[in-house]
């Protein structure tokens, strides 16, 4: 299949401190690979890659991996308007990177309504667990998730370790909150993009429920 071929593009960004392991992530994700001495990242960088969420429903994901140092924070900000999903990456063996989720999460908040962001938090450099590293409990993690309204992944970029599924949970997450309406298609915003008409076609026969047709097909692909 022409794996240049989508119905979706989806945008999401990858936020948390420096060092958190944001860039590894993508490139254990899109390469299978890991690096012990990896660049910071500087401003911003860009990933891409294809899933199919569904039987001939492929999504583009365009990664948008921003630079955790604050120096880079003015051009980082930029990117959150037009995100509809983001990894929200902590390192478990660093408490302060934690203690820092719920400003990451509400520096967000603020300033993409009235979009709103869909996360996935992760807990990163689980591989340090069994040396002894660990800093943030699972349960404490799974607490804040909680209280923040999303779901809580441990993964590690070095073994591989949950990658695939903390990425593919949000990109699910996202596809879902598409066909139920809670990801709202408004004009002049590019978190979403349908390639039409293939992919109305594609989501309608995917249906079974005639109640759960997205609300914004229109705007969308039609
Ligand atoms: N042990 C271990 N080390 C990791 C893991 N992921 C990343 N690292 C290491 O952590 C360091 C920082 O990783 P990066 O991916 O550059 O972190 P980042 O969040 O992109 O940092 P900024 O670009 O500065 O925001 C590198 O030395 C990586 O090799 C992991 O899962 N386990
Ligand atoms: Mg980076």
């Amino acid at each position: 299949m022409d794996l240049t071929l989508w119905q979706y593009q989806f945008r999401i960004i990858m936020l948390g401190d420096s060092t958190v392991g944001k860039s590894s992530l993508l490139k254990r994700y899109t390469e299978d690979l890991f690096l012990e001495s990896i660049n910071q990242t500087v401003g911003v960088d860009f990933y891409v890659h294809f899933l199919e969420v569904e039987p001939g429903v492929r999504v583009k994901l365009q990664f948008w991996d921003t630079a955790g140092q604050e120096r880079f924070r003015s051009v980082t900000r930029s990117y959150y308007r037009n995100s509809v999903g983001g990894l929200l990456v902590f390192d478990i063996t660093s408490r302060a990177s934690f203690d820092h989720v719920k400003e990451w999460h509400a520096e967000v908040h603020e300033r993409v309504q009235p979009h709103t962001v869909l996360f996935v938090l992760v807990g990163q450099k689980i591989d340090q667990h069994a040396h002894g590293k660990r800093a943030v409990s699972r349960e404490e993690a799974e607490k804040l998730a909680g209280q923040l309204g999303m779901p809580y992944v441990e993964a590690s970029a070095k073994t591989g370790q949950n990658v695939r599924e903390a990425f593919e949970l949000l990109t699910r997450r996202i596809y879902q909150g598409l066909l139920s309406g809670e990801v709202k298609l408004l004009e002049g915003w590019d978190g979403v993009k349908c390639a039409a008409p293939q992919a109305l076609q594609l989501q309608r026969a995917s249906m079974s429920q005639p109640s759960s047709t997205p609300k914004n097909d229109k705007k969308c692909c039609g």
